[in-house]
Protein backbone atom coordinates (compact mmCIF):
# COMPACT_ATOMS: atom_id res chain seq x y z
CA UNK A 1 0.00 0.00 0.00
CA UNK A 2 3.11 2.15 1.08
CA UNK A 3 4.20 1.57 -2.33
CA UNK A 4 1.63 2.87 -4.51
CA UNK A 5 0.84 5.63 -2.75
CA UNK A 6 4.13 7.01 -3.07
CA UNK A 7 4.01 6.30 -6.53
CA UNK A 8 0.58 8.48 -6.82
CA UNK A 9 1.97 10.96 -4.83
CA UNK A 10 4.86 11.11 -7.27
CA UNK A 11 3.16 11.39 -10.13
CA UNK A 12 1.06 14.15 -9.17
CA UNK A 13 3.52 16.30 -7.97
CA UNK A 14 5.08 15.88 -11.67
CA UNK A 15 2.15 17.17 -13.30
CA UNK A 16 1.47 19.76 -10.02
CA UNK A 17 5.38 21.52 -11.38
CA UNK A 18 3.84 21.75 -14.97
CA UNK A 19 0.73 23.52 -14.16
CA UNK A 20 1.01 26.99 -13.91
CA UNK A 21 -0.83 28.63 -10.82
CA UNK A 22 -4.02 29.00 -10.90
CA UNK A 23 -4.71 25.83 -13.97
CA UNK A 24 -6.43 22.59 -13.58
CA UNK A 25 -5.34 19.77 -16.05
CA UNK A 26 -7.80 18.55 -18.73
CA UNK A 27 -7.83 15.61 -20.61
CA UNK A 28 -10.04 16.41 -23.78
CA UNK A 29 -9.08 19.46 -25.57
CA UNK A 30 -11.64 22.30 -25.95
CA UNK A 31 -12.57 24.26 -28.58
CA UNK A 32 -12.45 27.91 -27.86
CA UNK A 33 -13.45 30.21 -31.12
CA UNK A 34 -14.86 33.54 -31.09
CA UNK A 35 -16.68 33.66 -34.06
CA UNK A 36 -17.80 31.00 -36.60
CA UNK A 37 -14.64 28.86 -38.37
CA UNK A 38 -13.24 29.44 -41.42
CA UNK A 39 -13.12 27.28 -44.21
CA UNK A 40 -9.71 27.82 -46.28
CA UNK A 41 -8.50 24.90 -48.43
CA UNK A 42 -5.12 24.80 -48.66
CA UNK A 43 -4.43 25.45 -52.10
CA UNK A 44 -5.56 28.90 -51.71
CA UNK A 45 -3.88 29.29 -48.16
CA UNK A 46 -0.58 31.78 -47.58
CA UNK A 47 1.64 33.21 -45.38
CA UNK A 48 2.24 36.38 -45.18
CA UNK A 49 4.61 38.47 -43.46
CA UNK A 50 4.11 42.37 -44.36
CA UNK A 51 7.38 44.24 -43.55
CA UNK A 52 7.61 47.34 -42.27
CA UNK A 53 8.82 48.69 -45.67
CA UNK A 54 5.30 47.77 -46.49
CA UNK A 55 6.84 44.84 -48.70
CA UNK A 56 4.78 41.73 -48.23
CA UNK A 57 6.32 38.13 -48.23
CA UNK A 58 3.76 35.37 -48.99
CA UNK A 59 4.48 31.33 -48.93
CA UNK A 60 1.95 29.06 -50.32
CA UNK A 61 1.30 25.58 -48.49
CA UNK A 62 3.97 24.17 -50.62
CA UNK A 63 6.30 26.98 -49.98
CA UNK A 64 5.45 26.72 -46.15
CA UNK A 65 6.49 22.49 -46.39
CA UNK A 66 9.25 22.79 -48.14
CA UNK A 67 11.15 24.60 -45.05
CA UNK A 68 12.08 22.09 -42.02
CA UNK A 69 8.72 20.41 -40.40
CA UNK A 70 9.52 20.01 -36.71
CA UNK A 71 7.61 17.37 -34.41
CA UNK A 72 6.28 19.31 -31.04
CA UNK A 73 5.29 17.78 -28.04
CA UNK A 74 4.38 20.54 -25.43
CA UNK A 75 1.73 21.48 -23.08
CA UNK A 76 -0.94 23.94 -23.54
CA UNK A 77 -2.23 26.58 -20.98
CA UNK A 78 -5.69 28.38 -21.88
CA UNK A 79 -6.57 31.62 -19.61
CA UNK A 80 -10.04 30.15 -18.25
CA UNK A 81 -7.60 27.72 -16.70
CA UNK A 82 -7.46 24.47 -18.54
CA UNK A 83 -3.64 22.92 -18.99
CA UNK A 84 -3.17 19.99 -21.53
CA UNK A 85 0.27 18.34 -21.10
CA UNK A 86 2.08 16.65 -23.84
CA UNK A 87 -0.05 17.91 -26.67
CA UNK A 88 1.52 16.80 -29.86
CA UNK A 89 2.05 18.90 -33.39
CA UNK A 90 3.85 18.87 -36.34
CA UNK A 91 5.01 22.33 -37.82
CA UNK A 92 6.96 25.19 -38.85
CA UNK A 93 8.83 27.15 -36.73
CA UNK A 94 8.20 30.98 -37.35
CA UNK A 95 11.95 31.63 -37.20
CA UNK A 96 12.77 29.75 -40.45
CA UNK A 97 9.89 32.13 -41.94
CA UNK A 98 11.58 35.47 -40.57
CA UNK A 99 14.79 34.49 -40.88
CA UNK A 100 14.05 35.20 -44.84
CA UNK A 101 13.88 38.67 -44.47
CA UNK A 102 15.49 42.17 -43.18
CA UNK A 103 13.74 43.06 -41.03
CA UNK A 104 14.76 43.52 -36.99
CA UNK A 105 10.93 44.92 -36.05
CA UNK A 106 10.45 44.43 -31.94
CA UNK A 107 6.72 43.29 -32.77
CA UNK A 108 4.25 41.77 -34.56
CA UNK A 109 0.47 41.68 -35.06
CA UNK A 110 -0.65 38.03 -36.07
CA UNK A 111 -3.96 38.33 -38.01
CA UNK A 112 -6.18 34.88 -38.79
CA UNK A 113 -8.51 34.46 -41.71
CA UNK A 114 -12.16 35.51 -40.49
CA UNK A 115 -10.27 38.43 -38.69
CA UNK A 116 -8.68 37.81 -35.42
CA UNK A 117 -5.87 39.29 -34.30
CA UNK A 118 -3.40 39.11 -31.09
CA UNK A 119 -0.31 40.28 -30.65
CA UNK A 120 3.34 38.94 -29.43
CA UNK A 121 6.80 40.30 -29.29
CA UNK A 122 9.74 39.18 -31.91
CA UNK A 123 11.05 37.52 -28.87
CA UNK A 124 8.15 35.31 -28.29
CA UNK A 125 8.64 34.08 -32.06
CA UNK A 126 12.02 33.37 -31.67
CA UNK A 127 13.53 29.51 -32.78
CA UNK A 128 12.40 27.02 -30.31
CA UNK A 129 9.14 28.65 -29.03
CA UNK A 130 6.71 29.72 -32.01
CA UNK A 131 5.08 27.43 -35.06
CA UNK A 132 2.94 27.62 -37.58
CA UNK A 133 0.96 24.00 -36.70
CA UNK A 134 -0.44 22.23 -39.25
CA UNK A 135 -0.47 18.73 -37.94
CA UNK A 136 -2.35 17.65 -34.52
CA UNK A 137 -1.83 14.24 -32.82
CA UNK A 138 -0.60 12.79 -36.12
CA UNK A 139 -3.65 14.07 -38.32
CA UNK A 140 -3.75 17.42 -40.39
CA UNK A 141 -5.13 19.87 -37.97
CA UNK A 142 -8.76 20.43 -37.89
CA UNK A 143 -10.80 23.11 -38.86
CA UNK A 144 -12.78 23.36 -35.26
CA UNK A 145 -8.84 24.10 -33.49
CA UNK A 146 -7.82 26.11 -36.53
CA UNK A 147 -6.98 24.27 -39.49
CA UNK A 148 -5.44 23.78 -42.07
CA UNK A 149 -2.68 26.13 -39.89
CA UNK A 150 -2.58 27.67 -36.91
CA UNK A 151 -0.08 29.14 -34.68
CA UNK A 152 1.58 27.37 -31.84
CA UNK A 153 3.28 29.44 -29.12
CA UNK A 154 2.89 27.35 -25.97
CA UNK A 155 5.00 29.75 -23.68
CA UNK A 156 2.03 32.15 -23.97
CA UNK A 157 -1.67 31.31 -22.88
CA UNK A 158 -3.78 29.80 -25.62
CA UNK A 159 -5.29 32.98 -27.11
CA UNK A 160 -2.02 34.04 -28.32
CA UNK A 161 -1.72 30.59 -30.34
CA UNK A 162 -4.30 32.45 -33.23
CA UNK A 163 -6.36 29.47 -35.49
CA UNK A 164 -6.61 30.03 -39.20
CA UNK A 165 -3.09 32.06 -38.95
CA UNK A 166 -2.36 34.54 -42.01
CA UNK A 167 0.18 36.38 -41.50
CA UNK A 168 2.35 39.00 -39.27
CA UNK A 169 2.42 42.59 -39.33
CA UNK A 170 5.83 43.50 -38.23
CA UNK A 171 5.91 46.71 -36.57
CA UNK A 172 7.67 48.99 -34.32
CA UNK A 173 5.85 49.51 -31.41
CA UNK A 174 3.21 46.67 -29.37
CA UNK A 175 -0.11 47.11 -30.58
CA UNK A 176 -3.39 45.31 -28.84
CA UNK A 177 -5.10 42.64 -30.92
CA UNK A 178 -8.43 41.10 -30.26
CA UNK A 179 -8.61 39.87 -26.86
CA UNK A 180 -6.02 42.22 -25.30
CA UNK A 181 -8.53 45.10 -26.51
CA UNK A 182 -10.98 43.46 -24.74
CA UNK A 183 -8.62 43.53 -21.11
CA UNK A 184 -6.28 40.27 -21.52
CA UNK A 185 -2.89 40.71 -21.13
CA UNK A 186 -0.42 42.20 -23.62
CA UNK A 187 2.02 39.33 -22.84
CA UNK A 188 0.24 36.97 -21.24
CA UNK A 189 3.21 34.16 -19.66
CA UNK A 190 0.55 31.59 -17.54
CA UNK A 191 4.22 31.20 -14.84
CA UNK A 192 3.01 34.78 -14.14
CA UNK A 193 -0.70 34.84 -14.53
CA UNK A 194 -0.07 37.30 -16.65
CA UNK A 195 -4.15 37.19 -17.65
CA UNK A 196 -5.39 40.17 -17.46
CA UNK A 197 -4.14 44.16 -17.49
N1 LIG B 1 -8.61 32.86 -34.93
C1 LIG B 1 -8.79 32.58 -33.63
N2 LIG B 1 -7.77 32.06 -32.93
C2 LIG B 1 -7.92 31.77 -31.63
C3 LIG B 1 -9.13 32.01 -30.96
C4 LIG B 1 -10.19 32.56 -31.71
O1 LIG B 1 -11.30 32.81 -31.18
N3 LIG B 1 -10.00 32.82 -33.04
N4 LIG B 1 -9.27 31.73 -29.62
C5 LIG B 1 -8.01 31.67 -28.85
C6 LIG B 1 -8.22 31.12 -27.53
S1 LIG B 1 -8.89 32.13 -26.35
C7 LIG B 1 -7.81 29.86 -27.21
S2 LIG B 1 -7.88 29.26 -25.63
C8 LIG B 1 -7.32 28.93 -28.26
C9 LIG B 1 -8.22 27.74 -28.29
O2 LIG B 1 -7.75 26.82 -29.22
P1 LIG B 1 -8.59 25.49 -29.40
O3 LIG B 1 -9.99 25.88 -29.80
O4 LIG B 1 -7.86 24.70 -30.44
O5 LIG B 1 -8.57 24.81 -28.06
O6 LIG B 1 -7.31 29.51 -29.56
C10 LIG B 1 -6.95 30.86 -29.59
N5 LIG B 1 -6.86 31.25 -30.96
MO1 LIG C 1 -8.46 30.99 -24.33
Amino acid sequence: MSVISRGFGARRRESDDRLPPGQYLTQDFPVLSAGPTPRIPTDSWEFVIVARDGLRHTWSWDELHALPVETITTDIHCVTRWSKLDTRWRGVAVSHLLEQLDDDAAYAEVFSYGGYTTNVARTDLAAGRAWIATEFDGEPLAPAHGGPARLLIPHLYFWKSAKWVHGLNLRIDDAPGFWEQNGYNMHGDPWKEERYW
